[in-house]
Parts: structure tokens; C-alpha cells; sequence
């Protein structure tokens, strides 16, 4: 990056940063410090003595160096990047300049989460993922705290402590860490069947995105836009990624959990490392105020969707993720991020969860960060200008000058003073109402789009969700719950309901109150997705000494042109030797890794390595596991007689590609076409034993 494509935020982090190159080691009071290997003693054998200002001064910061972690999000990572419109199209509808100024490029931080597990637990969990964005603006910050699923568990945000204190680990034993499969969790979820819909998305591969960089972001509520004249349009915002929308299948998912638990954290930080820079598109769902009730839901429940075939996206923008912090602690785990901070042109509704939302993280922030000055952090300044009469507090780093922190004042000259008409103005929505504990009637029907989610997905999304209920409810050691979730699920689609039920040994339910409506949204599915680029698929390749090296390159050349990452594996590291004596560098030794981490397998010719893998259970172990996944398998020469070792069938519908070597134009054409389609889900591997 040249200096000049820095953004503002990033500037200003100069000014916080800390090279300790060529330095050496002081106390924090500065002073030169000589040893800090061993404690200020009375002869060599002690008694240590109080005077040690340095070990005092180590050991106390030692002390204190843990924070709260996040109630829920616990566990994320993040990075910087920035956001850029299309073109001035907005300004019509908003007053937010970031979304309508072309060519404006605004600084900004994204935060990837999970929401259960805590700070050190497994990414391939299944569970939401968190996708928070804070807009550094030249009108302040905006965060848009969004997950990777459209709606929310519960319509009423008083509704949050019960639920996340139903899906964290039981309080009795803290078990299990990260998992929502549990009894707790579908016990509230069968009592409270506002979860339905979310659930289906639970349990479906969205919860388990390849990564953060391959799922969509959601703004999940419905807010507003506001114009220069007052006028409001309703909005969602919705985060689509250009590399495509990926899961992984639920067997990987609790294998690289053991394998490399940073999995989603590792491949953020290595492809921005490699330049790989992740990017998504906004698009937002308008909707006119004159239309908010124009709709067989309501707007304003957290639990619903507006279909993109009723509503389709309209692209505004561009975000682009191109820098990893420096500290993890400094810059990820102190960014604090609130629903509530919103820039003029953008404003909330009513919908009753993004209100409680909007009290909900200031407040967890002051607990978090221990105090109200947490906005003076570095990752959460704003490159905007901060005036106000806040004073004082733990952590004040700001010298405010002048003795007037009050307003109206005269002995300050009056400042700072009320912005007029460049300040942010609520919308003037007018409301009146009796001040009651109620949920709405248009927040009733709890099950259509479940239905419609359900009636959306293709036969393996299907057949994966009726695998995740059973495998979750197979968890739930009450008889009672478990048939609870069946009677809800019998009012989503008798037929899911009764597949749930004979997976978990409950009575199949009678028909269902209210039958399947029949109607579907193509855009809910993941089977549609373009498969159009292999870009940052990681592609392991098979070898060992005697591998025909001329296949790893010319494969391999191939592949990275079409912007894949490549791995050499091989049973050991260092470098194996090719057919011809060449020396072929190996990437990672089989010990050290396994298929799930990769998203492809490639088996190089070369009777000698093909032999030494045939007999090296590892390495059939990698081929038939990655056949079991449904990831495309490439084998030229005599590569092909692994994958027969393997018990593997060539066959290039089901993306194995087992090659004699004759047509390398065509093989490598369809290995990258295999690769792009992602996974092969028609495999059959019921009897496959990886
Ligand atoms: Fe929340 C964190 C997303 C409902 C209360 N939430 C948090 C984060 C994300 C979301 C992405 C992590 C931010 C980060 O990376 O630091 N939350 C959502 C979405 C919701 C939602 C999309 C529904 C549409 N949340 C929600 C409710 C409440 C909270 C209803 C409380 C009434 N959320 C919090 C919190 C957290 C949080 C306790 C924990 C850490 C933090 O805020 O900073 O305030």
C-alpha cells in the first residue's frame, strides 16, 4: 500500500502507535532498566526485596492485563478497510454523505464474531455470526452492528437476557462451551416460538460460513434514511461478498475446530497478509413510509425478512477489508461498537428490539472498558472532531482547556456550541398510544417464513438442516422439549417435523394446524451461487519423493493464476525430491495439517510418491476424508491409483478428476471448474469411513 492510499483513520493511528525497535527496556516512569531476568535480592538466594520497583511495576501490570470479555461476541477478529459508494444516486434519500459522495473512500473497521462461545473457543462452531461495521465518517461514526443472518431469535430486546443466558453454557457446570445444542437453549426455543424462524437458519450451513470472507452481513432491522428535507424511507442494509456465499459441512466443521481452532480468524489475517483483500457489496432494501404497512408482516419485527424478490437490493457501494491491526487487544478486542451511534441521515424505527439495542451496548461498554472515556480509545475515536462538556472519568487522556464545561456558557465564548442545522435532527415520526406491556398482533405469525425458508432450499440444504435438528435435539436430555421443537417444526413443514422426529426416537406429530403455504425465495438458498472463481480456495497438493514435478508446476501454475492458494504437502517437511532429482519445497508436512483445512486436493503423478502415499495412511486418509466433504479431488498420472487406495471414484460429475496425462488443458479447465463449484453434495458417502 503506498502512502497515499492510507485512509484518515489510518493517519490518525500514527499518532497512537509504538515502534520499540532500537529501544530499550524502561519502567514505565522511563528509567533505563538493566535486568529483567531476575528479582532485586538479597544475595543470590534471596529473600527478594520490596524496593524492586521494576518487579513490582511487571508483575502488577501482569496482574490487571485481563478485561470483561464480551457478554456475547466474544470471540472475534477484525480489520480495517474502507467503504465507497457507486455514486451520488442516495443523496436524495440521505443526508449521510459516506453513502452518496463518490470517490469518498470512508475509513472503517469490521469485527467478525461468534456469539456464544467465549474468548478462546473454536470459529467452526455452529452458531451466528456477528459482521460489525463501524463507519469512521467525516460526520461521525456510524456502526452497523449486523450479524450474517437476516433476523433475530426474539422480536423484544427485553427478551435478551433470557434468551442468552438459555443458549450460553448451563450455569450449573458451564458445559457445553460454544454449542447451542444443549437443553437450555431449545427448551426456550420450544416455549418461545418466535426463535422458529432463526432456528431454521441456525440450523442450516449459514451457521457454518468457510469463511468470513464467503458470508453475507445483514443490518437484520429495518431503519430509516432521511433526506435534506426530513422526508424518511425505510431501509435494511445487507453486506453481499464477492467471492460468494460458502459453508462447510458440518463433520468438517468439528474436526478443524480441533485441527485449528483460529480457522475463520486465520484466513481473515492470511488473506489480507497475501493482498487478498475480502471485499462485499451494499445493497439496501428501500421501502417508501407510505408503504410500511403494504406487507403480510410487519416491518418492524426483528424475526422477519422482506424477500428480495418483493424488495430487491439495490447496490450503493463497496467495502473493501485491506489492513490487519497491529494489536490484537488495542485495536480488536477494545473496539467498541453501539447500535446506537448513527450519523445524520440515517435514523431508527420502532421495531422494539433495535430500541432496546440502542441502550444496551453504551451500557455494556462503561463494564467492558471500565468507564465512560472508551470512545477515546483509538479504534473508537472518530476522524470527525470531538467537542463536548464530558469530563473527567476513569482514562481521561484528553486535556480539555478552558473553565466553562457547561452549556449555555459566556465565559468560554458560548463553545462548544449547538451545530444548528448541520446537527443531527430526529426523524419527526409522530406516535401516540396507551403506555402498555404488549406485543403487537402484526408480530404473531411466527412460522410462514420459516416455511418460506424452508420451502426455498435445495435437497442437500435440506437434508443438511434435518441433520442439524437431529443432531441438536439428539443432544437435549428432556423428552419433553425435544417434542416441544417437533410441534413447532410440524407448523414450519409436517414433513421436516416428521424426519426430526424419527432421527431423535419422538412420536411423529399428527398434521400440522395450519399446512405449508407453498411459497418460496429463491434468494435464501445457497444453491444459486455463480461458480465462477477458484480466488483464495486453498488447494493442498499430494507428494513425495519421486513426484513428477512437472505436474505440481504446470497445475500449480495454472491454479495460482486463477488466484488460489496452493499448499505442497507431504509426510514430512522440508523438501521431497522430484522424478528427475529436482527439489520440491514442501509447504506443510501431513502431521501438521489435514484435508478440512483446505478446500481441494491435488494429486500429482509419479510412481515412487504415489506408492509412498498409497501406503501412508495419512495421506489416504486426507483423500477419502476430503471425497467425504464433497471437495473436488484432482489426480493425474499416477496419481489416479491414490484416489483408488482411497476407495474414491473418478467421475467428473461428482468433481473427481482423474487424468492419464493426455488433455492438461482440459483437466486443468475442469479441475478449476470443480473447485469453483465448492463442494459436491450428491456424493454418495453414507458409508464413507473419515
Ligand atoms: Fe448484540 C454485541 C449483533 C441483538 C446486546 N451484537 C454484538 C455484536 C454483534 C451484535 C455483531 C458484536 C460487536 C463487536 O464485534 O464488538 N445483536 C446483534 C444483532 C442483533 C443483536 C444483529 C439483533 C438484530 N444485542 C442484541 C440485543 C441486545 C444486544 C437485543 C440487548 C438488548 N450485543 C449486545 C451487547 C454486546 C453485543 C451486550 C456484547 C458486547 C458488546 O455489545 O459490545 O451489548
Amino acid at each position: 500500500m503506498t502512502s497515499d492510499d492510507r485512509t484518515e483513520k489510518d493517519r490518525q493511528l500514527d499518532g497512537y502507535r509504538v515502534d520499540q525497535r532500537d529501544s530499550v527496556l524502561t519502567t514505565d516512569q522511563g528509567i533505563p532498566v538493566d535486568d529483567t531476568d531476575n528479582s532485586l535480592k538479597v544475595g543470590e538466594r534471596g529473600p527478594t526485596v520490596m524496593e524492586d520497583f521494576h518487579f513490582r511495576e511487571k508483575i502488577t501490570h501482569f496482574d490487571h492485563e485481563r478485561i470483561p470479555e464480551r457478554v456475547v461476541h466474544a470471540r472475534g477478529s477484525g480489520a480495517y478497510g474502507f467503504f465507497e459508494p457507486y455514486d451520488d444516486s442516495l443523496s436524495l434519500l440521505t443526508r449521510a454523505e459516506f453513502l452518496s459522495t463518490p470517490g469518498l473512500r470512508t475509513p472503517v473497521f469490521v469485527r467478525f464474531s461468534t456469539v456464544a462461545g467465549s474468548r478462546g473457543s473454536a470459529d467452526t462452531v455452529r452458531d451466528v455470526r456477528g459482521f460489525a461495521t463501524k463507519f469512521y465518517t467525516r460526520q461521525g461514526n456510524f456502526d452497523l452492528v449486523g450479524n450474517n443472518i437476516p433476523v433475530f431469535f426474539i422480536q423484544d430486546a427485553i427478551k435478551f437476557p433470557d434468551f442468552v443466558h438459555a443458549v450460553k453454557p448451563e450455569p450449573h457446570n458451564e458445559i457445553p462451551q460454544a454449542s447451542s445444542a444443549h437443553a437450555t437453549l431449545w427448551d426456550f426455543v420450544q416455549l418461545q416460538p418466535e426463535t422458529t424462524h432463526m432456528m431454521m437458519w441456525l440450523m442450516s450451513d449459514r451457521a457454518l460460513p468457510r469463511s468470513f470472507r464467503m458470508m453475507q452481513g445483514f443490518g437484520v432491522h429495518t431503519f430509516r434514511l432521511v433526506n435534506e428535507e426530513g422526508l424518511a424511507t425505510f431501509v435494511k442494509f445487507h453486506w453481499t461478498p464477492k467471492l460468494g456465499k460458502h459453508s462447510l459441512v458440518w463433520d468438517e466443521t468439528q474436526k478443524i475446530a480441533g485441527k485449528d481452532p483460529d480457522f475463520n480468524r486465520r484466513d481473515l489475517w492470511e488473506s489480507i497478509e497475501r493482498g487478498a483483500y475480502p471485499e462485499w457489496e451494499l445493497g439496501l432494501q428501500l421501502v417508501a413510509e407510505e408503504d410500511e404497512h403494504a406487507f403480510d408482516f410487519d416491518i418492524l419485527d426483528a424475526t422477519k425478512i422482506i424477500p428480495e424478490e418483493q424488495v430487491p437490493l439495490r447496490p450503493v457501494g463497496r467495502l473493501v477489508l485491506d489492513r490487519n491491526p497491529d494489536n490484537f487487544f488495542a485495536e480488536t478486542e477494545q473496539a467498541a461498537f453501539h447500535l446506537g451511534n448513527v450519523v445524520p441521515g440515517i435514523d431508527f424505527t420502532n421495531d422494539p428490539l433495535l430500541q432496546g439495542r440502542a441502550f444496551s451496548y453504551l451500557d455494556t461498554q462503561l463494564i467492558r472498558l471500565g468507564g465512560p472515556n472508551f470512545p477515546q480509545i483509538p479504534v473508537n475515536r472518530p476522524i470527525a472532531e470531538v467537542h463536548d462538556h464530558h469530563r473527567e472519568g476513569y482514562h481521561q487522556m484528553l486535556i480539555h482547556k478552558g473553565r466553562a464545561a457547561y452549556h449555555p456558557n459566556s465565559l468560554d465564548g458560548g463553545w462548544p456550541a449547538p451545530a444548528a442545522d448541520k446537527g443531527y435532527t430526529h426523524y419527526q415520526e409522530r406516535v401516540e398510544g396507551h403506555k402498555i406491556r404488549k406485543r403487537s398482533e402484526s408480530f404473531r405469525d411466527h412460522y410462514s417464513q420459516a416455511t418460506l425458508f424452508w420451502n426455498s432450499m435445495a435437497d442437500w440444504e435440506r437434508e443438511h438442516i434435518i441433520a442439524a435438528f437431529r443432531f441438536e435435539l439428539g443432544k437435549v436430555d428432556a423428552l419433553h422439549v425435544q417434542e416441544g421443537v417437533v410441534r413447532n417444526l410440524n407448523e414450519v413443514d409436517h414433513d421436516l417435523a416428521v424426519q426430526v422426529a424419527e432421527g431423535i426416537g419422538v412420536d411423529a406429530p399428527g398434521p400440522p394446524i395450519t399446512p405449508n403455504h407453498g411459497r418460496s425465495s429463491p434468494a435464501l438458498s445457497m444453491a444459486h451461487e455463480p461458480a465462477d472463481t477458484i480466488a483464495t480456495r486453498k488447494i493442498a497438493f499430494l507428494v513425495a519423493d519421486g513426484v513428477d514435478a512437472s505436474h505440481v508446476h504446470s497445475v500449480m501454475a495454472d491454479l495460482v493464476a486463477r488466484e488460489a492458494f496452493c499448499e505442497i504437502v507431504a509426510p514430512r517437511g522440508g523438501a521431497v525430491r522430484g522424478v528427475n532429482g529436482e527439489r520440491v519445497p514442501v509447504t506443510t508436512a501431513l502431521p501438521t495439517t489435514a484435508s478440512v483445512l483446505f478446500d481441494a486436493v491435488m494429486v500429482p503423478g509419479g510412481e515412487e510418491s504415489v506408492r509412498a502415499l498409497s501406503q501412508d495412511g495419512d495421506a489416504v486418509h486426507f483423500v477419502t476424508e476430503a471425497y467425504k466433504h464433497g471437495k473436488a479431488i484432482g489426480a493425474l498420472g499416477a496419481g489416479t491409483r491414490l484416489l483408488e487406495a482411497a476407495h474414491v471414484p473418478p467421475g467428473s460429475e461428482q468433481g473427481v478428476l482423474a487424468s492419464s496425462d493426455v488433455d492438461l488443458e482440459g483437466f486443468l479447465a475442469s479441475f478449476a471448474a470443480a473447485v469453483a463449484a465448492h463442494r459436491f453434495h450428491r456424493r454418495p458417502i453414507a458409508a464413507v469411513p473419515a
